[in-house]
């Protein structure tokens, strides 16, 4: 058999699964999840390795109309996403009504290459309801092959998984067999501290905080970590903290306990907060965050 390699990248609106269905399918977790819309900022490469194929998943941010700067960003990665897929899947949920992005919606409907739609969280829906949904995209992505899932519970993804390998074209690998992603270790340990922190912080406190990993050694049996939560505002440096320094603490146990299970080692974390002022907003801050 030739080998097989592609671009598998996955395209939906916020919180409909799509890290939750990247992760499933690599059987390993890459990209993080939490029950709040916009979680993913980046463009996450999942690599699948075997003798004979290599597939690249991308993760992708959400879809969404830009309200603020690091939106547009976001959403420059959902487009490059549509661009150089040689497999799409558009990803919605049984709770989605419709594409809010016509924009998106119209560039999937003039895709050249397979499309593949799914409709996620079929185990919060019933039968009658996924028929409609079934009929629903299937008069708004014609071409699309469509398969009802639940990326959470596993169900149907080994139909995906067989679909995605007969529609990978034969090419040799892009990337090192030995590699899992493009990103190093230090931007899956901020973006672990990041879930933590949307998973424990209210409104728009999660949105407002970047996470940057000044220190990260490796030594014999432990690995020393330095980060540092970057806010928008002082009121939220102090929520962050929280009192008697508890919220930072429960933020900083919770990731440490995860990062020691990604990267099976021992982990000393220090957390720290500074405030940046407005710099989801701000072109130059943007970049210096890496988006
Ligand atoms: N019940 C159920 N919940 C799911 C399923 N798939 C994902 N979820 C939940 O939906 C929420 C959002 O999942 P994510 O994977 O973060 O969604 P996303 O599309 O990556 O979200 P953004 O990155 O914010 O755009 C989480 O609470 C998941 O646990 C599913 O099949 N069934
Ligand atoms: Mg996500």
């Amino acid at each position: 058999m030739a080998h097989k390699s592609g671009f598998v990248n996955i395209v939906g609106s916020p919180n409909v699964g799509k890290s939750t269905l990247m992760n499933s399918l690599m059987g390993e977790k890459l990209s993080i999840v939490t029950s709040k819309a916009q979680t993913t900022r980046h463009r996450i490469l999942g690599i699948v390795n075997t003798d004979d194929y290599q597939i690249v998943f991308s993760d992708t941010p959400g879809v969404v109309n830009a309200a603020y700067k690091l939106h547009e960003t976001m959403m420059e990665y959902v487009n490059a996403s549509l661009k150089d897929a040689d497999i799409l899947i558009f990803i919605t949920d049984t709770k989605e009504n419709d594409m809010n992005h016509k924009e998106t919606l119209e560039k999937i409907q003039k895709l050249k290459v397979p499309v593949i739609c799914l409709i996620n969280k079929i185990d919060l829906s019933d039968q009658a309801r996924v028929v409609e949904r079934i009929a629903f995209w299937q008069e708004k992505l014609p071409n699309a092959l469509i398969y009802p899932v639940s990326a959470l519970h596993q169900f149907n993804l080994e139909k995906i998984w067989d679909k995605i390998l007969e529609l990978t074209p034969e090419s040799p690998a892009y990337y090192d067999k030995e590699e899992l992603s493009d990103r190093p270790m230090r931007f899956f340990v901020s973006e672990i501290i990041r879930e933590k922190i949307f998973l424990f912080c209210e409104k728009e406190i999660p949105y407002s905080c970047q996470v940057e990993i000044e220190e990260y050694k490796e030594e014999i049996g432990l690995t020393r970590i330095r980060a540092l939560i970057i806010v928008e505002r002082d009121s939220q440096k102090g929520i962050v903290i929280g009192k008697g320094g508890e919220m930072l603490k429960k933020i900083g146990k919770e990731a440490r306990k995860e990062i020691e299970k990604f990267i099976d080692q021992r982990v000393f974390l220090e957390t720290f907060v500074k405030v940046d002022k407005d710099w989801r907003s701000t072109d130059n801050k943007l970049k210096k965050y890496g988006y």
